[in-house]
């Protein structure tokens, strides 16, 4: 029986990486993000693999978020996977100069988000007593980075629900992984620096962690056998040894 997989953040970097590879395993795939292009784009790579929706909507909006994944057509209404991965660092600010637009989005979509497409799908695997929860964490989320604040918060706050939801959901059988990546090259920086120059720079003069090496390490969690669950996963490149100490050669 084919699996089901619902991944947030579908159309940039580590969850459209997850969503190929996922394809190329035979999972069916709900892809979830806000730039319809973008969806439409990775549908239709990947629909000669596998069967695959696409839904649009903003984590951030509670309604549209439980709306949209209520309107999912029966054959993909059970999901046997969710990948809560949709999110961003937004600004890298002293606490004294942070913008309150910044820390409103880090904590909607980091934390908020995550909770409200949760909340969508985890009654459905309560009921049927299976299924696999992955949250994307970070390194952010183990340690606190100057400048990282509020984005550290929020993937503080992902370990700790991840935490929460294992302990709830393990007398349902529910697995629960939290995968935490030290520096990944994706637009991540882009979205971090509005697009500013500062955002180039980030991964130069080292090999940085691709979205591919952790689409890998999410496709291993969600491979084990039924015994076994990877429960909290922290991986950098090489180069870095933890969020400031990172060898570059230029
Ligand atoms: P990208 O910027 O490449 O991808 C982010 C994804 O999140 C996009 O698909 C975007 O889709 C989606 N997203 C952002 N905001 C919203 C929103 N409000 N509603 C719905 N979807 C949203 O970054 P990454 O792939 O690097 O990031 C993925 C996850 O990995 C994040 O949780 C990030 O914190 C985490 N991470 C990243 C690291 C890195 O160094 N890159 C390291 C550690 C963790 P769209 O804009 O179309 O909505
Ligand atoms: C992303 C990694 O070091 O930019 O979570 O916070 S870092």
């Amino acid at each position: 029986m084919k699996k089901t997989a619902l991944i947030t953040g579908a159309t940039s970097g580590i969850g459209r990486a997850t969503a190929h590879l996922f394809a190329k395993h035979g999972i069916n795939l709900i892809l979830c993000g806000r730039r319809q292009e973008r969806l439409e784009i990775v549908k239709k790579a990947l629909e000669k693999e596998t069967d695959v929706v696409t839904l649009n909507f903003d984590v951030r909006h509670k309604n549209e978020t439980l709306d949209a994944i209520a309107s999912l057509p029966e054959s993909f209404k059970t999901i046997d996977i969710l990948i809560n991965n949709a999110g961003n660092a937004h600004g890298l600010d002293p606490i004294q100069d942070g913008s309150l637009d910044d820390w409103d989005a880090m904590m909607d979509i980091n934390v908020k988000g995550l909770l409200y497409v949760s909340k969508a799908i985890i009654p459905q695997m309560t009921e049927r007593k299976s299924g696999h929860i992955i949250n994307i964490g970070s390194s952010a989320g183990k340690e606190v980075y100057p400048k990282g604040n509020v984005y550290c918060a929020s993937k503080h706050a992902v370990l700790a629900i991840t935490e929460g939801m294992r302990i709830d959901l393990n007398e349902f059988g529910i697995k629960v992984t939290a995968i935490n990546p030290g520096l990944v090259e994706t637009e991540f920086s882009k979205v971090r620096f509005k697009g500013g120059e500062q955002a180039d720079s980030v991964y130069k003069g080292y090999k940085a962690l691709q979205a591919e090496d952790i689409a890998e390490i999410i496709y291993f969690a969600v491979t084990r056998p039924a015994h076994v669950n990877i429960a909290d996963l922290l991986v950098f490149p090489t180069a870095q040894a933890s969020s400031t100490i990172v060898k570059k050669e230029h």
